[in-house]
């Protein structure tokens, strides 16, 4: 059933999901049973730009490995393509769609949009070989309110009304759709939501989801993913979520502020995983943004998957007076990804400013594995206005981007610059920003950064998990093979570095 596995071609990100060939964006259908995380996602394989969408299939057994599938879903004609959508396990055979063939574990059930020319609608198609081939139901469509603007389904069973409830885009009225159902074939309205955030031009991909508090796993909150694109304030593509309440009709946010889930350029179409172990939520991005994701640099395939992050609710401060709660994205534990060497090691600064009559290197890296992957953490003091921390990441050549760090009295600009990595290159976009930048503020007396390098994916976290900020860049010819650490001011902590490799996915 599986397919060719081949890993680590020229710049080919190691950790971060990647089709093996064609045009991938959303993350579809994620679901975890019988211990296996299963990733579908939107797959065009016949061509390196967005056009004919299919479902296609990855499994993993710990998030960092995957394995390539044959495509899940197909679409039935030419005209028609497989949009969006979502998987849920049917273990009490609500659908009485199985027999006793398929163990309750195997039952998995997609529901998803098709679309067609000026007509989007909702369909059901189920596997019971735990989600490796699926039928499509034979009186389909489940859901179809005429309309061409209506997609992207998400699910969950709501067991006080003891119901599934579907979350659905109704994009170009700004609302997201509520439904019920029994049995996931038959589906009734049951509220619309609407009139919060931003708006930009459609509304796709809703995710509603119970995340629990930091800390405190039995204490809960609703949160709805919703993505915008285009419109986003950004530019381009971005996913917004609101808190709120979910009484098994209707969601109401608590406040009308808008809360962005990753504040780079390059994290779209948020979905969590159903039935994640322990109550716990996982979800994804699509790292990348539908202002140029058709034109990056690619050949064999086109963009990547975010890591897969664990999602909880704390409050963070937003400046001394004020907390709001928000959602926390940390990054799955690489621990089984680093190589582990002597290099790996502590770098204190201290000593005084006028140690520092310029931008000085306090730390260098030259990487071995070849990989292109690594990851690095910084704890930058607060309080020291007007200092500046930069890492600087090269390929041999010396082609590189910047991570910059420039800490005011008033909190902290992390900023990406990315432009550099076109002097030379046959490459260029005009809305591929060169620099993109995130507001951290001042409300610790230490910021601690995670930043994570895979290929052309750079994800970065602070204030542990509080701020998320995903960009893709774009080296020629070659990967990073060096960092350096620099700064104006003894305000710097460098620590566990480790270079990443790609692990072989397990039978
Ligand atoms: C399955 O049945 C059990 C027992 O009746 C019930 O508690 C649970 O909510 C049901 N779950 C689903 C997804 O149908
Ligand atoms: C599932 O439900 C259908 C319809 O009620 C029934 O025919 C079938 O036997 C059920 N399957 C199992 C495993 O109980
Ligand atoms: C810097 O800090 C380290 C770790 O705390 C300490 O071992 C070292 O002596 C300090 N160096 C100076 C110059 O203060
Ligand atoms: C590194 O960057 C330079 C541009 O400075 C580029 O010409 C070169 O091809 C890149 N790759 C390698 C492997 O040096
Ligand atoms: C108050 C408390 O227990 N805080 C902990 C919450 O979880 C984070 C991450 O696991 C810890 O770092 C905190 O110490």
């Amino acid at each position: 059933m599986t397919v060719d596995v081949k890993r680590n071609e020229d710049q080919r990100p190691v950790l971060h999901f990647t089709p093996q060939k064609g045009f991938m964006n959303d993350p579809n259908g994620l679901v975890y049973s019988n211990g296996i995380w299963h990733l579908y996602y939107q797959l065009d394989d016949r061509s390196l730009v967005a056009g004919h969408p299919e479902w296609g299939h990855a499994t993993s057994n710990d998030l960092l490995s995957w394995r390539w599938h044959k495509k899940a879903i197909m679409a039935p004609s030419d005209h028609e393509a497989i949009w969006s959508g979502c998987c849920v396990v049917d273990r009490n055979n609500t659908s009485g769609q199985f027999d006793e063939s398929a163990s309750p574990d195997d039952r998995i059930v997609a529901i998803f949009t098709i679309h067609t020319q000026g007509h989007q609608t909702q369909n059901v198609a189920l596997s019971s070989d735990g989600g490796y081939t699926f039928t499509q139901y034979k009186h389909n469509p489940v859901l179809d309110i005429g309309w061409a603007h209506f997609r992207d389904p998400k699910v969950l069973w709501h067991e006080p009304s003891n119901q599934w409830v579907m979350v659905v885009a109704k994009c170009h009225q700004f609302k997201v759709g509520f439904y019920g159902s029994p049995d996931l074939i038959h589906w009734h309205h049951l509220s619309d939501f609407e009139g919060s955030g931003v708006r930009g031009y459609q509304y796709e991909m809703p995710n509603l989801v119970q995340v629990p508090w930091d800390n405190d796993s039995d204490r809960k909150r609703w949160v709805l993913f919703l993505s915008i694109g285009p419109g986003a304030p950004l530019g381009g593509s971005f996913t917004q979520y609101f808190l709120g309440d979910f009484d098994g009709t209707t969601f109401t946010s608590s406040d009308n502020y808008l809360r962005t889930a990753d504040l780079g350029k390059d994290w779209y179409a948020a979905q969590t995983w159903f039935d994640s172990p322990d109550g716990a939520v996982y979800g994804i991005g699509w790292a990348s943004n539908w202002q140029y994701c058709n034109r990056v640099p690619a050949e064999r395939y086109r963009s990547a998957m975010s890591l897969p992050r664990k999602f909880t609710v704390r409050e963070v401060s937003l400046n001394v007076a004020t907390k709001s709660l928000s959602l926390i994205s940390r990054p799955i534990d690489l621990d089984n990804a680093r190589l582990h060497t002597d290099e790996t090691a502590m770098v204190y600064t201290n000593g005084s400013a006028k140690d520092y009559p310029s931008i000085q290197v306090i730390y260098e890296r030259r990487l071995q594995s070849g990989s292109g992957a690594f990851e690095f953490k910084l704890k930058i003091r607060s309080g020291t206005p007007a200092a500046r921390v930069s890492v600087d990441i090269a390929n041999r050549s010396g082609h590189s981007i910047g991570l910059n760090f420039l800490v005011e009295v008033e909190g902290m600009f992390v900023s990406l610059d990315r432009g550099g990595t076109r002097t030379g290159s046959s490459w260029d976009h005009p809305l591929f920003d060169d620099k993109v930048c995130m507001w951290v503020p001042n409300t610790q007396s230490v910021y601690d950064v995670h930043v994570i390098l895979d290929a052309f994916v750079c994800e970065l976290f602070a204030i542990d998990g509080a701020y998320a900020f995903t960009n893709t860049f774009f080296l020629q010819g070659g990967v990073v093979s060096t960092f350096t650490v620099s700064q104006d001011a003894p305000i710097t902590e460098v620590f566990d570095v480790y270079e990443l490799c790609s692990l072989a996915p397990a039978k």
